[in-house]
C-alpha cells in the first residue's frame, strides 16, 4: 500500500492509530499559537464548511514566561503545571473551544509536553502563565506537585547533565534536552500525574495528542502512560473510541533510536516525507518528480498506517530540530495530512512569538475582506490552493492511486480512482500534453488557478472527453505550475 492511499476509513483501524476525524475529513491544520476563542470561531466559520478534520493546538497547560525581552513562541514548550492557562486562553475558553469545534465536527489534538518541565535555568518565582510558583534549583513544581524525586538527575550519566550524543539511547532518554528538566517517567507517581492531565483533556472532549519529544522518552514508559488513558468523550465520539496518538520522533536515519520502536504506542511523525519532498521539488541531488511514482513506503518511509505526514512543522520551518535545508515552506498537495498555519517571522528571528500587544498578550486573529487573516497572522490554510487541495483529498478519499504519467523529468500527473486528477510542471519548459484522467467526461474547474463559484469557474477550465482524456497546458512560468480537477469541481 502506498502513502497515496489515505488514512484507512474510520472504524477499520484500531485504537490510537485512528485519527478519529469525521468520515470524509482527511486533514488536520496546526493553528500554532492561536487563541482558543479564535480557534472556536475558525472551526465554525471556516474549517467545518471547508471539510477540515481537526486542529493541532499549541500546548494548553501552564508554562514559564520567558522574557527575551519579548516572549518567544518556545516558552510554551516549558511546562510549569498541568493547569489549563496559557497565552491562548484560560480553562473556560479552552472548554468552549473544544465544545464548539466538536459540535461542528472539527476535532482538537493537543500538543502534550510530558518529557520535561521548564529549563533548568528558569529560576524561582511565579513568572508562569497561571502564576504558579516554581523553583528550578530545588526542582519544585508545587502546582503539580513534582519535587526533586520526580526528575532524572540521578539517572543521567553525562557530565553536563545534557544530551551530548544522540548515538547513546540512554542519554537521549534520561538526560536533559536543551536544559529542560527531565521527568522520571518510570515512576508510577509521575505516570499518574501525566495520565491525569491527559484524561482531563479527554474528558473535556479532545480527540488525541501529539507527544512532544517522544524520542526522549522510553517506549515502555509511553506505553504505560497511554494505557492509562480513558476512552474519548461519548458526547461526540463512539463508545470505546481511543485517543489518537502521534509521536514526535525525528528519524532521518543514522541514529539508534528509530520510529519503529514507537509503533506499538501510536503513529509517528514522518520527517523523511518533508525532507525528501523538498529535495525533489528543489531538484537537489539529481532528484526529479518522475521518481515520485512510488512515493511513500517505496522511498523507505514508515508504513502508511503508522505515519503522520506533513511538509513542514513549527520547528523545521524556523531552523529548530532536524529536517534540513530542503524543507519546503509551501504545501504539497499530494499526501499531506497535517498543515501548519504559522507565524510571520523575519529570517533572523527564529524565536518570534505570536502577534502580541505590549503587555505580551496575544492579538486576536482578524479576518480581512478578501478572507485572508489580519493583525499580522498568516493563515496558510485559507489560501485558495491549500484549502482546495484539502477538499481534493476529501473528495478522493479511499480511491486508489491511478493513471500515473511522467515525462521522465519533472512533469508528472496522476489520479485517485476516477474522482480526481492532478498535473504538475516543475520543468523549465512549457507543458502541453493530453492525458488519460479516468474522470467522467465533462468540463471541470481547475481548483488551483481558481475554483467553482455558483456554477462558474474562476480559473482555467479543463475538458475531459468521452474517452476520459484531457489536454493540459501548464506554463513553467505560471504562479502555480500545476492543475487539479475532481468530480465535485465539475461544471
Ligand atoms: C539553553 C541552552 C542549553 C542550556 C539551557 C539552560 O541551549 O544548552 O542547558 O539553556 O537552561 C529553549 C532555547 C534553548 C534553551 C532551552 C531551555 O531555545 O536555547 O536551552 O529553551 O531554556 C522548543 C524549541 C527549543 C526551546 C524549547 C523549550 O525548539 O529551542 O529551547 O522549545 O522552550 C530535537 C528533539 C525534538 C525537538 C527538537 C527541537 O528530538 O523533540 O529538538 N522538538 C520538540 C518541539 C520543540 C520543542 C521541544 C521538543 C522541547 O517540537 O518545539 O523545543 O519541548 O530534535
Ligand atoms: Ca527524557
Amino acid at each position: 500500500m502506498k502513502l497515496l492511499l489515505l488514512l484507512v476509513a474510520i472504524g477499520l483501524c484500531s485504537a490510537q492509530y485512528n485519527p478519529n476525524t469525521r468520515a470524509g475529513r482527511t486533514s488536520i491544520v496546526h493553528l500554532f499559537e492561536w487563541r482558543w476563542d479564535d480557534i472556536a470561531a475558525e472551526c465554525e466559520r471556516y474549517l467545518a464548511p471547508n471539510g477540515f478534520g481537526g486542529v493541532q493546538i499549541s500546548p494548553p497547560n501552564e508554562n514559564v514566561i520567558v522574557s527575551n525581552p519579548w516572549r518567544p513562541w518556545y516558552e510554551r514548550y516549558q511546562p510549569i503545571s498541568y493547569k489549563l492557562c496559557s497565552r491562548s486562553g484560560n480553562e473556560q475558553q479552552f472548554r468552549d473551544m473544544v465544545t464548539r469545534c466538536n459540535n461542528v465536527g472539527v476535532y482538537i489534538y493537543v500538543d502534550a509536553i510530558i518529557n520535561h518541565m521548564c529549563g533548568s535555568g528558569m529560576g524561582v518565582g511565579t513568572h508562569s502563565t497561571c502564576g504558579s510558583y516554581f523553583n528550578t534549583g530545588s526542582r519544585d513544581f508545587p502546582a503539580v506537585p513534582y519535587s526533586s524525586w520526580d526528575f532524572n538527575d540521578g539517572k543521567c550519566r553525562t557530565g553536563s547533565g545534557e544530551i551530548e550524543n544522540y548515538g547513546d539511547i540512554y542519554q537521549v532518554r534520561d538526560c536533559k534536552l536543551v536544559g529542560l528538566l527531565d521527568l522520571a517517567l518510570e515512576k508510577d507517581y509521575v505516570r499518574g500525574k501525566i495520565a491525569e492531565f491527559m484524561n482531563n483533556l479527554i474528558n473535556i472532549g479532545v480527540a488525541g495528542f501529539r507527544l512532544d519529544a517522544a524520542k526522549h522518552m522510553w517506549p515502555g514508559d509511553l506505553k504505560a502512560i497511554t494505557d492509562r488513558l480513558t476512552n474519548l468523550n461519548t458526547r461526540w465520539f463512539p463508545s470505546g473510541a481511543r485517543p489518537f496518538i502521534y509521536q514526535e520522533v525525528i528519524d532521518l536515519g543514522g541514529e539508534p533510536i528509530s520510529s519503529s520502536q514507537y509503533f506499538g504506542i501510536g503513529r509517528v511523525t514522518e520527517f523523511k516525507y518533508g525532507a525528501k519532498l523538498g529535495t525533489v521539488i528543489r531538484k537537489w541531488n539529481g532528484e526529479k518528480m518522475a521518481y515520485l511514482k512510488n512515493w511513500g513506503e517505496g522511498w523507505g518511509f514508515m508504513p502508511n498506517d503508522r505515519a503522520l505526514v506533513f511538509v513542514d512543522n513549527h520547528d523545521n520551518q524556523r531552523g529548530h530540530g532536524a529536517g534540513g535545508a530542503s524543507i519546503l515552506t509551501f504545501w504539497d498537495p499530494r499526501s499531506t495530512i497535517k498543515l501548519t498555519t504559522l507565524l510571520r517571522f523575519p529570517d533572523q528571528n527564529d524565536w518570534i512569538g505570536p502577534p502580541s500587544y505590549s503587555d505580551g498578550s496575544t492579538k486576536p486573529v482578524t479576518i480581512n475582506a478578501d478572507t485572508t487573516c489580519g493583525n499580522d497572522w498568516v493563515c496558510e490554510h485559507r489560501w485558495r490552493q491549500i484549502k482546495n487541495m484539502a477538499i481534493f483529498r476529501n473528495v478522493v478519499d479511499g480511491q486508489p492511486f491511478s493513471n500515473w504519467w511522467d515525462n521522465g523529468s519533472n512533469q508528472v500527473a496522476f489520479g485517485r480512482g476516477n474522482r480526481g486528477f492532478i498535473v504538475f510542471n516543475n520543468d523549465d519548459w512549457y507543458m502541453d500534453v493530453t492525458l488519460y484522467t479516468g474522470l467522467p467526461s465533462g468540463t471541470y474547474c481547475d481548483v488551483i488557478s481558481g475554483q467553482k463559484e455558483g456554477g462558474r469557474c474562476t480559473g482555467r477550465q479543463i475538458t475531459v472527453d468521452g474517452t476520459g482524456k484531457a489536454r493540459f497546458q501548464i506554463s513553467n512560468n505560471d504562479e502555480d505550475p500545476f492543475a487539479a480537477i475532481h468530480v465535485d469541481a465539475k461544471l
